[in-house]
């Protein structure tokens, strides 16, 4: 199968996490998003969205969206599970990854977008405003999600799930780009995120040795 993504780009970055802890063999196709060539004809028509990642299975599908590529991946190979096992895991984790999309994800992303590196492209119209509330949206999670890790080594129940790559991948963006690291003072958080950079389908993209918030 084809994954097509772009070096550093955070929602490819949660498949190719996933594959390597499936151990899934795949090759990698980068779109450049520098140039535009995610809303060229040719690759609107692997993803009318106009966004990465996409992955074409091995019969010439494509499918795009990050979580429901990997939902797809999981039913392919259901072992490791990263979605659950029973009724309840399964719901556990579901609801866990939505709290990181909805409350993390959309406010870092609006942070990103009306952010300096964004501001450069102009491409977009800047609201300085929404940016504030993003911030402050981010750091409110980021406390909510510290004070939940002090009786929980993974984020949804006993064991590693995709609720872990969706917040690891997060806040790897955050810290990378969008100068939202986490505060010093949420150690529980920043202590679960060291422990999940070392994981081996994880430390590739571990791009520096200094886990500290900026
Ligand atoms: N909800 C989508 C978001 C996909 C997305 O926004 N991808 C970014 C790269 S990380 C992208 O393609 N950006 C290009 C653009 O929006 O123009 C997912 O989970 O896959």
């Amino acid at each position: 199968m084809k994954l097509f993504g772009y070096a550093g780009a955070p929602n490819p970055r949660k498949v190719e996490i996933f594959l390597a802890e499936k151990a899934i063999d795949f090759e990698l196709v980068t779109v450049d998003l520098s140039s535009g060539e995610h809303q060229s004809k040719a690759f609107l028509q692997k993803n009318s969205q106009g966004k990465i990642p996409v992955l074409e299975t091995d019969d010439g599908e494509f499918l795009s969206e990050s979580t429901a590529i990997c939902r797809y991946l999981e039913a392919l190979q259901p072992k490791p599970s990263l979605f659950g096992c029973t009724a309840l895991e399964i719901g556990h984790i579901a609801m866990r990854n939505r709290h990181i999309e909805l409350g993390l994800w959309s406010q870092i992303g609006t942070s990103w977008v009306n952010g300096p590196i964004v501001a450069r492209l102009g491409r977009f119209e800047q609201n300085p405003l929404a940016k504030k509330h993003s911030d402050l949206a981010t750091h409110a999670f980021y406390k909510r999600l510290d004070r939940e890790l002090t009786e929980s080594a993974f984020v949804a129940g006993e064991a590693f799930s995709m609720a872990d790559i969706s917040l690891w991948v997060a806040i790897d963006f955050g810290i990378r780009l969008v100068n939202l690291a986490p505060a010093a003072h949420h150690t529980n958080l920043m202590a679960w995120f060291k422990t999940q950079s070392q994981r081996p389908s994880i430390a590739p993209f571990v791009q520096t040795s200094d886990l500290q918030p900026l």
